[in-house]
């Protein structure tokens, strides 16, 4: 899903789309994704250069505490705006509109028990601790 879909449906859970803000957390989504890129709640919409936390969280939009940047990104920030995850667990800053799995977390426990949702094979949960 593009990452307003993918925001939109954590959503709709009563989850949001999962944004690591540590070191842990970054391993843990990384190993739900394996290799693959998947979107975190993270972008710059509608600011000027500034990443935040995607808003969809219970705290809102929240300052992003430690970063796990490629060698080289963020380095588009008029094309690619929302933050991904890509295989090494390293982050990038890709187009918002292109479509990748992604990570829903979710504020209470037994969240994840009918997860993931047939209709959506690539969504993976993530109750947090
Ligand atoms: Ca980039």
């Amino acid at each position: 899903m593009t990452y307003e879909l993918a925001r939109t449906h954590c959503g709709n859970l009563g989850g949001y789309l999962a944004f690591p803000m540590d070191d842990q957390e970054n391993s843990f989504i990384r190993q739900l994704v394996k290799a693959q890129y998947a979107w975190l709640g993270g972008d710059m919409i509608g600011r000027n250069g500034t990443f935040l936390t995607s808003g969809s969280a219970p705290e809102g939009a929240r300052p992003i505490r430690q970063t796990f940047w490629n060698t080289g990104e963020p380095n588009n920030p008029i094309n690619e705006q929302c933050i991904m995850m890509i295989g090494s667990g390293k982050w990038n800053d890709g187009s918002c509109g292109s479509s990748y799995n992604f990570v829903c977390q979710f504020p209470y426990a037994g969240a994840c028990m009918w997860l993931p949702h047939p209709a959506f094979h690539d969504l993976q949960c993530y109750r947090k601790a």
